[in-house]
C-alpha cells in the first residue's frame, strides 16, 4: 500500500519554542523542545543526529523534578514505507515499525509500554494494546550525547529495509502523564506528516564520537503530507 502523496515540502527543521511551557518555571520543558534532525546513512549503517533548543540540555531529561517520570529521546521508523504495517495510532503515528529509544537514562515501566528502557525495538503485529514495541536488542545501537546534541548510528542490517525511503518520527517527551513534550513534524492542518529520508543522499563519514562537525554537510530532511489511503 502507498501511502505518501507529496503535496510540498516545507520547513526542515524544528521550530525553537513550540514546546510546552511552564510559565512558573520558564526553563522547564526547555530540553523537550526539538530544533533539527538530521539522517545520513552508508553502506552499513543509519546514522541519526537530534538537537534540541540551544538553552536546553540532555543531561535534565533525567531529572524527575523538571520531567514527569524523567523524559526521552525516541526515533520511530516506518521501514518499509507502508501505513498497514508498524504502529498506527491518532494524528501521530502513521506505519512505524522500528523504535530507537536512543536517551532514556531512567528506565521506568511505562504504561504505554512504549519502549521502556534504551534499546533497539521491533512494533509487535498481533499485540494488543496496540502500541505494543517488543524489545531486539541493546546493543545495536551506538549513541552519544553532549549538552544539547545528539549522534547515533544503528546497523542496517537491524532495520530490515523494504524501501529506498524511510519516514522517521522523532519525539522527545516525558515519560509518564501528562507526557508533555514535543514532536517532530508536528501535527498540522493538512493531516499526517512525516520526515522522509532518501537513503540514496547517503554521506559517508559520520563518526559517532560526541563530536557533531561531521553533520555539517548532511542534506536536510524533507516535510513530506502523508494522507492515510482510505482518507484520499
Ligand atoms: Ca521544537
Ligand atoms: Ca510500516
Ligand atoms: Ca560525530
Amino acid at each position: 500500500m502507498i501511502k505518501l502523496i507529496v503535496l510540498s515540502t516545507l520547513s526542515l527543521t524544528d521550530p525553537i519554542g513550540d514546546h510546552p511551557v511552564d510559565s512558573l518555571n520558564p526553563m522547564k520543558y526547555v530540553d523537550t523542545d526539538i530544533a533539527v534532525v538530521k539522517l545520513s546513512a552508508d553502506s552499513s549503517s543509519l546514522y541519526f543526529y537530534v538537537e534540541i533548543n540551544d538553552s536546553g540540555d540532555l543531561n535534565r531529561l533525567a531529572d524527575t523534578t523538571l520531567y514527569s517520570g524523567s523524559a526521552s529521546v525516541s526515533l520511530f521508523i516506518d521501514t518499509d514505507m507502508d501505513s498497514s504495517t508498524g504502529l498506527t495510532w491518532g494524528w501521530w503515528c502513521l506505519g512505524y515499525d522500528v523504535l530507537l529509544s536512543v536517551l532514556h537514562t531512567t528506565p521506568i515501566k511505562d504504561p504505554w509500554e512504549i519502549g521502556d528502557a534504551f534499546g533497539f525495538y521491533r512494533y509487535d503485529q498481533s499485540a494488543y494494546p496496540v502500541y505494543k514495541f517488543e524489545l531486539v536488542d541493546t546493543s545495536a545501537l551506538n549513541v552519544e550525547h553532549k549538552q544539547h546534541r545528539l549522534e547515533g548510528s544503528i546497523p542496517l542490517k537491524m532495520l530490515d529495509l523494504k524501501s529506498d525511503s524511510i519516514a522517521v518520527l522523532v519525539i522527545v517527551q516525558e515519560q509518564l502523564d501528562p507526557w508533555l513534550g514535543d514532536y517532530a513534524p508536528d501535527e498540522d492542518s493538512l493531516g499526517t506528516s512525516a520526515l522522509i529520508y532518501d537513503l540514496g543522499l547517503a554521506k559517508d563519514g559520520i563518526k559517532i564520537d560526541g563530536k557533531f562537525d561531521d553533520w555539517k554537510d548532511v542534506p536536510e530532511l524533507r516535510l513530506v503530507r502523508v494522507i492515510p489511503e482510505d482518507e484520499r
